[in-house]
């Protein structure tokens, strides 16, 4: 094996964000570009010679080009073998599963998730661990460190190989295997889930509409939804995977996938479950017939049935969710007697919960579901569990819902998003904000009094790592807030999310619409903030 040292220059800016490095895919496109990364990656993870590492992503363009070079890299690099998805397919919730499963020391992922794709659009590189788990805060921060003073990068010198052929072959002594990328994670599904339920409920009329948004969950929502769970062939909608994503963004939200949206809404045309999942396949949307229900409420319904599911009969060690997701879960923990955790943004905080077997359930306000089945948030694992618990009640998802806000009360909940303003101005915004924190506590905003004002610091209880400016967390008297947080995940200028959250005990108004709701908020968030005076914006550019 003839490796080849090729000299390179630092690229300015590859600092990983909230899910990896996501850039245009003209700047991935520049020479040396992903290959600077990707050797970066290499260099600080120092994989064991002869080790494993995994490779796949969400299809979308320029996918197939970085995943041949990460191969003729790994190979240089001293890894023995490399699995990497048919036709370079690998959801991240399947990735992480890969990982764990076939005992590998890490794995790429190539995704830019929810951004859309294509020539001019967006691309990414993520690396996730042994445990399946996105690399956490000082394995990026080496890795950026790393980006900054790189000097060269290793490859062999070898062809393209077939990644459409299932199986096995030599590249200068690494051993790649093609591997179908739907499997293993589809077997773990059927181990985790009631499927002779599920079958029963189908048959007896339990219709869904599932949309892949031509993304990569299509493959395996057509295995698991129509081949093993007996759903009529079209209820996966948007199935094929394509690089642009039909020229969509690929977001499961209530403006991008609005066509499921109007659907649900349909009472004539409506069936009884609908859902959706992101670029990469870890996001999800779940609405049921005449209601949509937010990620935060998806998590606190999910964890109040899971034990209906065989895998998590034994019941659940603890509910972990961001900060910005609401706290309908943490009433959920406390009535099963369980620890709740609140983290910063960003799946990779909840690893050391799941491996250290303090959390079982873990959510985002971000649409993200999952569990310690994998590492990762898993769009159509939350869609199955959903299935799951509404095959054995034999209720309406609007009939659990409102079952569940009898119960616990109501945790009314929207975030307003601001996109592509300039970074400058975004950041004004917050050190304003920040500045302003301790003068907040007592000042009125309409009917609203605020109780107190901090940014989130997190410690995390496994290993005693402080993350410090994780939002900043404004909560008023009687229990509702606003949270301020600007995006790691955009790709072009800056995006700043206001989370808003109100609490409406059982017994109270269940039924009322949330913008009427949330109106005090909203124009609190503009007061304490000045969202107009510095972005120039008079209104969010999404609300979900
Ligand atoms: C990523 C992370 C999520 C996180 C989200 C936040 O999602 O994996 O854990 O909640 O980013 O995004 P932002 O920083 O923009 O609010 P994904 O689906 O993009 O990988």
């Amino acid at each position: 094996m003839t490796v080849i040292t090729h000299s390179t220059t630092p690229f300015a800016g590859q600092k990983p964000g909230t899910s990896g490095l996501r850039k245009k895919v003209k700047v991935f496109q520049q020479p040396g570009y992903a290959e600077n990364f990707i050797q970066a990656v290499f260099d600080v993870v120092q994989a064991a010679p002869g080790a494993t590492l995994v490779i796949g992503g969400d299809g979308r363009y320029h996918n197939r080009a970085v995943i041949q070079q990460a191969i003729r890299m790994a190979a240089a690099n001293g890894y023995g073998r490399v699995l990497v998805g048919r036709g370079g397919i690998l959801s991240t919730p399947a990735a992480s599963h890969v990982i764990r499963k076939h005992r590998a020391s890490g794995g790429l992922i190539l995704s830019a998730s929810h951004n859309p794709g294509g020539p001019d659009e967006d691309f990414g590189i993520k690396y996730n661990g042994a445990n399946g788990g996105p690399a956490p805060e000082n394995v990026t921060e080496a890795i950026y460190a790393r980006t900054l003073e790189i000097g060269r990068w290793l490859a062999v010198d070898t062809p393209d190989i077939d990644l459409d052929v299932l199986g096995t072959v030599e590249v200068a002594g690494l051993t790649v295997e093609v591997i179908d990328p739907v499997a293993d994670w589809a077997d773990l599904m059927e181990s985790l889930f009631d499927f002779p339920a599920i079958r029963a409920a189908v048959a007896g009329g339990l219709s869904m509409a599932f949309d892949a948004m031509h993304a990569v969950t299509g493959p395996y929502a057509h295995e698991v939804l129509e081949r093993r769970l007996g759903f009529p062939a079209g209820t996966v909608r948007n199935g094929t995977p394509l690089e642009d994503f039909g020229g969509h963004h690929p977001d499961p939200n209530l403006v991008h996938a609005k066509v499921l949206y109007d659907l649900m809404m349909d009472p004539e045309m409506a069936p009884a479950f609908g859902a959706a999942s992101d670029g990469d396949g870890d996001r999800n949307l779940i609405i049921g017939k005449g209601i949509f229900i937010t990620p935060s409420d998806s998590l606190a319904m999910l964890a109040a049935n899971a034990h209906l599911a065989p895998g998590y009969a034994a019941g659940l060690k603890g509910i972990a969710r961001s900060m910005p997701t609401s706290a309908a879960a943490d009433r959920v923990a406390e009535a099963l007697g369980i620890p709740g955790f609140e983290t910063p943004t960003g799946w990779k905080f909840f690893g050391n919960l799941l491996d250290a077997g303090k959390a079982t359930l873990c959510g985002e306000e971000s649409a993200g579901t999952g569990s310690d089945h994998v590492r990762e948030k898993d769009g159509l694992w939350a869609v199955l569990l959903w299935l799951n618990i509404l095959a054995v009640r034999g209720i309406s998802v609007a009939d659990l819902a409102r079952e569940h806000w009898e119960k616990f009360g109501r945790n009314y909940y929207a975030r307003h998003d601001y996109e592509a303003i300039e970074s400058a101005r975004a950041d004004a915004l917050m050190a304003e904000l920040t500045t302003a924190l301790p003068t907040l506590p007592g000042k009125t905003f309409g009917p609203l009094t605020v109780a107190s004002a901090d940014s989130f610091s997190y410690s995390d209880p496994v290993d005693g790592s402080v993350s410090r400016n994780q939002g900043i967390r404004v909560l008023f008297e009687g229990g509702s807030r606003i949270v301020f947080r600007l995006s790691g995940t955009g790709t072009e200028g800056a995006t700043l999310r206001v989370y808003l959250e109100r609490y409406e005990p059982a017994g109270g108004h269940l039924d009322a619409g949330t913008p009427a709701m949330l109106a005090d908020l909203v124009a609190a968030a503009d007061g304490i903030a000045g969202i107009v005076r510095h972005t120039g914006r008079t209104a969010p550019d999404v609300v979900t």
